[in-house]
This record gives structure tokens, sequence and C-alpha cells, in this order.
């Protein structure tokens, strides 16, 4: 098969295997499973496992493949077996876990929204430089090839200057009152709902590509269904969507629907940057190719290690013509904490800094259509 060209770096243990990475999970659910198992494929341990009760760690133990299970998580913090710290639980969870991990000198991945309020999030970037810890957040749509490509586009100047940015991102899994998940509990889940769970990775990835920063946003939510449960009973006020107007540092304009409740859209997150030379646009469901468009010529890129730029081709992590996805992107993040954490410089790696930046753009948000004005996004 002499046409299939092998990515460009070898995906698995690099130069930071040095000192092994040896992990342990909090959280048992679809989250916890998707990090255990970028955990062992790059070639780490999942030393141990925790969840809400001694009987649910144990359970997890298989389909975790995890090594131990913790009577509880204060427990797992405590073990000398463990470096890093993985916090895949419900959201009011993340800060107070993240910040008992940080103070035993852990290493600490925690899910977003890093917390359930920025200033809470502004001492987690606090508490891990103080310990001096590699702290990380899974903004993993960073982690395809494309997005990079995008970034790698703006960043030479041949997207030109940019004018414009739109997109959504639009699931279905809230659609019916039925639909219910402790993320639409605003004690468990924080005060925003659609726009802290994906609202969040939408504006990170547009940051990303952009090197540039939201200043203003004008932000309209909407609840749909007013009440949820198995009954259809329980009255919710988190927001099933957000349209959302904003203005970007560089005076850049754009809009993006993000919205939980739009039937038959899966996990459709679409980002389009327009500059005065081209167009790019990413679909989040069509990860292995690029849209290109220019005036006299638009194109379709696709994921070939042999035509991306370095930054992009290293994450490839199967032979071009070979899909890869979500779970490659997580994969792709953890393999960079570990490189991180080994003493190296990953690239584009997100940060405690990124989640503090995430959480201060949804209070704006909130801000904005509670206030119904525009609002500035704290610094
Ligand atoms: O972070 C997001 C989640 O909370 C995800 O990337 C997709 O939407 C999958 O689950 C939710």
């Amino acid at each position: 098969m002499s046409h299939i060209t092998e990515p460009s770096a070898p995906p698995e243990p690099g130069a930071a295997q040095r000192g092994g990475y040896r992990a342990a999970v909090i959280g048992t659910g679809f989250m916890g499973r998707v990090h255990a198992r970028a955990i062992r494929v790059s070639g780490g341990r999942v030393v141990g496992v925790a969840a809400s009760t001694p009987e649910k760690a144990e359970a997890a133990l298989g389909p975790l493949g995890a090594e131990r299970a913790y009577a509880d998580a204060a427990a797992l913090i405590a073990s000398d077996d463990v470096d890093v710290v993985h916090v895949c639980t419900p959201n009011h969870l993340h800060a107070p876990l993240s910040l008992a991990a940080l103070a035993e000198g852990k290493h600490v991945v925690c899910e977003k929204p890093l917390s359930t309020d920025a200033d809470t999030a502004a001492r987690m970037v606090a508490a891990a430089a103080d310990a001096g810890s590699v702290a990380t957040v899974p903004f993993v749509y960073r982690f395809h090839p494309m997005v990079r490509e995008a970034r790698e586009k703006v960043r030479s100047g041949a997207v030109g200057r940019i004018t414009l940015a739109h997109g959504s991102y639009l699931q279905d899994w809230l659609l019916r009152p039925g639909d219910d998940n402790w993320r639409v509990d605003p004690q468990l889940g924080g005060p925003t709902r659609a726009f802290g769970d994906i609202g969040s990775h939408w504006c990170d990835l547009l940051e990303f590509v952009t090197g540039d920063r939201i200043a203003r946003v004008a932000a309209q939510t909407s609840t749909v269904n007013g009440s949820r449960g198995s009954d259809g009973g329980r009255p919710v006020d988190t927001e099933d969507l957000v349209t959302l107007q904003f203005t970007t540092r560089a005076g850049v304009v754009g809009a993006a629907v993000i919205s939980q409740v739009s039937a038959g859209r899966k996990n459709r997150l679409l980002l389009e940057v327009s500059g005065t030379e081209m167009t790019l646009s990413f679909d989040q469901e069509q990860p292995e190719l690029l849209w290109q468009g220019g005036r006299e010529h638009s194109r379709l890129l696709m994921r070939d290690p042999e035509t991306l730029s370095p930054a992009a081709g290293r994450l490839a992590r199967v032979p071009a013509g070979h899909a890869q996805g979500y779970q490659d992107c997580f994969d792709a993040f953890v393999a960079d904490t570990r490189d991180a954490i080994a003493g190296d410089t990953p690239d584009g790696l997100p940060a405690f800094a990124d989640g503090l930046r995430a959480a201060r753009v949804a209070e704006a948000v909130l801000a904005s259509a509670q206030e119904d004005t525009w609002v500035e996004v704290a610094e």
C-alpha cells in the first residue's frame, strides 16, 4: 500500500515517556472513560479511579482499565502512587477537587468548565502556578489537525486581515422535556449550561484559530424546556440555547449560535473565519476536511500529512485516508499534557488560564442576556 503516507510523527510515547504518566481518574461517566482511554493510549497507567461511591469505583475498574478503586476522591488525591489527577466529575466538584490535588502537589487535568464561577477559576490558575504543576483543560477540538491547519493559515497571513467570524455549536440530546442530566441543575452544572458546556468550546476554538480575543458580547438566552425530568415536571431555568454577537479586540465582528435542542444536530461545531484573502470553514463532524474559499478558486483541503503544515501534521495519528476523530483529539491532548509534565512545551496545549478565559466569557454572556445589553469580557 505504497500510496498510504504515514503520519509525520509517531503518535505514541515520545520524548516525555521518560518518568511515565501515573494518572488517576475521578468520575466514571462518559468523560471518565474517554480520559482513561487517552491515558492508556499515551503510554500512561490508570493507577486508580474514584467515584461518588466505592461501589461505582469498583465497577469502573474494568471499563477504565484502572488498577485500583479508591474509597473516595480524597484517598485518591492523597495517594503517593498518583502523579496526575484527572477530574471528570459534575462541574460543581471541578474546583474543590482540583484545588485539593494541587495542594498535594499533583498535576491536574480538569474537565471544563474549570469552575462554575470565574473568580474561583482565577484561584485555580494561581494555585497551579504556586504548586508548579501542569494544569490543563480538555479544549480538545484544538487537536484536530485541520484546526491547526486553519490556525497556521491565519498566522502565516494567508487569510489576510480577518473581517468576520461566525458559526454554531448545535446538539439535540436535550431536545425533549424528558431529556435530563445533572448539567441542567445549576447547583451541579453551574449557572450557564448550554454556553458553559459547549459554547465554551466554540469560543475557545475561535480565539485559538484567530489568535484574537472576544472583547464584548451581546447575548440572548432561551430556555425552551422550562421543566424537565422523567415526568417532565421539575422546573429548569438554565439555558437551552444562546445567540451571541461579539466584537474582538482587533475589531472583528461575529456571531455564534449555541444550542442543545436542535433536532438532528448531534455535535455540530462549525467555525467559519473570513479574511481579506480567503475564508476558512471547519465542521467538527467532518474533521478530516477544511474548506478554503477564495474569490477565484475554492478547495476542500484534506488531512494529508504530506501537505499539512508541520504544526498540523504532528497531530496526525493515523495515516491519510483513515479517519481520525474525537477520541484521537483526547489522546493527543493527554499526550501533550504528559510531555508538558516531562518538561516539554507542546504548542497549543490548553491550560487552566484558558479555562479561566472561558469562564470569563461565559459570565459576560450570561450578564449580557440578563441585562439585555452589551457587556465587556473581563480580562
Ligand atoms: O465537552 C463537551 C461535552 O460536555 C463535548 O465535547 C461534547 O458535548 C460531548 O459531550 C458534551
